[in-house]
């Protein structure tokens, strides 16, 4: 099957143009160094993916508290803005484009890796079990934010994109998705919120388009770019209720004309009865701008789902692990490299 489609480049707006339709997935390899600065070897790991049409980064956390996982990079230190430059600086050599995807993982932080200090989310609602491969970690029922920390919050992640683009990317991409602090805001097991933020669906997208407005409101609209969640399959229990705050935030973000928006999802494959399908069918329903369809997809079937106007860009993860070189592979009908956990122990 052809993946012909795979290689016309794209233009997001007047101020990005993507040589390809090939995106790398946000990968979290939990490979920086103990200040959170990105190291030399994640610098050659970036360059060696720099023909993907756009690499999203591995999800870099806007400030301490916002940590659930080790030695995840950060974007709110000189040192670290300087080591995310080293990568900026080599990816743009090899003639590609990286947004950085900022995160907060609200009530999956863990105070081991923060010190003093609460766990933050909308609500005392926390989630069952441990950090991953840290088992003596186990979560805490965090403290429901007051409108003050929501505004703390909102201004951090519109100074991590300032930070972003001095390091050279060339936009962010807000992590909206995965049952993080953004999504907590978004789904009814996570959010019993009585004020502005929680019960409706306006409220319940307030700080979802806060941090939103804030960020475009420093880098720009066309630089700004968020995935989301619609349906709950991660640190985040179903709730039938959550259609109606997506089916009124997706509006909302489309007057906003972001530079894309991407499912957060493992697998495509899979449907949520109350989103009347996947991840992709639903919110290429609901949202009319440039969309990134992820999960599971080769690059055949991407490109048979690019064809079908199911989604305009593919975001590829795991193959991408695994084949530095994915887009030469693909492009020449090469043989890929299978993927296995076992290569997350180290770069390649
Ligand atoms: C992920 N994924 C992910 N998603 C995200 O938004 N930010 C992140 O930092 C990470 N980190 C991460 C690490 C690892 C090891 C895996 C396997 C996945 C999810 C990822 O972006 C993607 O949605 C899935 O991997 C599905 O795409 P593939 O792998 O089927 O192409
Ligand atoms: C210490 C490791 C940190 C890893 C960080 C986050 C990435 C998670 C990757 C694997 C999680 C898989 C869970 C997917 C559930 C899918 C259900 C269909």
């Amino acid at each position: 099957m052809t993946t012909q489609n795979l290689f016309t480049s794209v233009k997001l707006n007047d101020d990005i143009e993507l040589n390809n339709r090939i995106l790398m997935a946000p990968l979290t390899r939990c490979m920086a160094d103990e200040n959170l600065v990105p190291t030399d070897a994640m610098v050659q790991y970036y360059a060696r993916r720099a023909a993907a049409g756009l690499i999203i980064s591995e999800a870099t956390i806007i400030r301490p508290d916002g940590q659930g996982y080790p030695n995840t990079p950060g974007l709110f230190s000189a040192e670290q803005v300087q080591g995310w430059r080293k990568v900026t600086d080599a990816v743009h050599q090899g003639g590609g484009k990286i947004f950085a995807q900022l995160w907060h993982v609200g009530r999956v932080a863990h105070p081991h890796f923060f010190g003093e200090g609460d766990v933050l989310a909308p609500s005392a609602l926390g989630v069952e079990g441990s950090v991953p491969r840290m088992r003596e970690l186990t979560y805490q029922i965090p403290k429901a934010v007051s409108q003050d920390e929501i505004n703390q919050l909102v201004s951090d992640y519109a100074k991590a994109a300032e930070n972003a683009i001095e390091a050279g990317f060339d936009g962010v991409e807000i992590h909206g998705a995965n049952g993080y602090l953004i999504d907590q805001f978004l789904h009814h097991a996570s959010n019993v919120r009585t004020d502005n933020y929680g019960q409706t669906p306006e409220n319940m997208s307030r700080f979802a388009l806060e941090v939103v407005d804030a960020v475009m409101s420093v880098i720009g609209a066309n630089r700004t770019a968020l995935r989301v969640s619609p349906g709950a399959y991660f640190n985040m229990a179903a709730d039938p209720r959550d259609r109606a705050i997506f089916d009124y935030l997706l509006p909302e973000l489309q007057k906003r004309k972001l530079a894309y928006l991407h499912g957060g999802i493992f697998d495509d494959a899979m449907t949520f009865d109350y989103l009347d399908g996947s991840i992709s069918q639903y919110l290429r329903s609901h949202y009319q701008g440039t969309l990134v369809g992820v999960g599971g997809y080769s690059a055949q079937t991407a490109s048979q789902a690019i064809a079908n106007n199911q989604f305009d860009l593919i975001a590829i993860g795991r193959p991408f692990i695994a084949n530095p070189d994915y887009v030469e592979r693909v492009r020449n009908t090469l043989p890929l490299v299978e993927y296995s956990e076992d290569m997350l122990a180290s770069l390649i």
